[in-house]
């Protein structure tokens, strides 16, 4: 069974990071091993939550693994409370990085044009530093935008996710897999290049948006990549799945998207 580390925080109520991560890498038959960055009350979708900093130990938890001699075959990187960590994530990739092991950053830092709350504009060229380490970065649009220095587009079809892959390659950026793209009204998709090639991914887009979809994405790619799939079909099930999630979700979509009911169906695409 591979194994996988993945840096990020565990907001203990609204379903994101941790919380969606290491059920999905389990129900994957993928091992999961988890450095928390902070705990928050909530994710910063709800008001004034309640953030326990774990940035200084971050550092000796890596150094206690160093002495274990431990290896991972992935690591996966998600929302960071402050440019250090984005820094510190930076310093695990290469003490445990390496030619064995499948980088993803997910710079989960913005949506809807604009940065989550309580995060800076530093926040940006940190994270660019961050992707630029990774083997392939999932930005959604507003990411993709920010970190290519593009203006932001509500809509963005493949075009205009071809331009902003590419403007994230000259930036040093190796494979890309752009969510959110809009190829036409009532659809919804990716668009993944690695530098040569390109695939772009379209399927009915549902009429609501909810909190954690892009942590249930890069769960389901980094738990499919493990599993042999390639990066254009480790998108497509991500994609897939996220659909039959939110399908599943009741109206107040700030608690997380109700994956629970689909992870048997996950489990068995593999
Ligand atoms: O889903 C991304 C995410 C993760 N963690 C925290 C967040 C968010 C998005 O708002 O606030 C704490």
């Amino acid at each position: 069974m591979k194994k996988i580390l993945t840096m990020q925080d565990l907001s203990c109520l609204g379903k994101c990071s941790l919380t969606v991560i290491l059920p999905v890498i389990s129900a994957m038959g993928v091992e999961c091993s988890v450095l928390p960055t902070a705990v928050l009350s909530t994710h910063t979708g709800f008001p004034d939550p309640h953030v326990v900093d774990l940035s200084r130990h971050i550092v000796p938890i890596a150094d206690h693994w160093k002495t274990l001699n431990v290896e991972f075959s992935g690591i996966l990187t998600g929302y960071q409370a402050n440019p250090a960590q984005v820094r510190m994530a930076e310093v695990l990739i290469d003490s445990f990085g390496g030619e064995q092991c499948l980088t993803i950053c997910d710079p989960a830092m913005a949506d809807h044009g604009k940065l989550y709350s309580g995060l800076t504009e530093q926040m940006v060229g940190a994270m660019l530093g961050l992707c630029k380490k990774a083997d392939l970065c999932l930005p959604n649009i507003t990411e993709g935008a920010l970190l290519s220095d593009l203006p932001y587009r509500s809509r963005a079809d493949e075009g205009c996710c071809r331009e902003i892959a590419q403007a994230l390659h000259h930036k040093g950026l190796r494979s890309v897999l752009l969510t959110g793209m809009e190829q036409a009204p009532g659809q919804t998709g990716f668009f993944f290049s690695d530098g040569k090639n390109d695939y772009a991914y379209s399927t009915e887009k549902l009429p609501k948006s909810c909190h954690g979809t892009g942590d249930l994405f890069a769960a389901v790619v980094m738990g499919a990549r493990m599993r042999g799939l390639d990066g254009p079909k480790s998108g497509a099930l991500a994609a897939e799945f996220v659909k039959r999630c939110i399908a599943r979700t009741g109206d107040d979509s700030r608690f997380g998207v109700a994956f629970e009911p689909e992870l048997k169906w996950l489990a068995n695409q593999l």
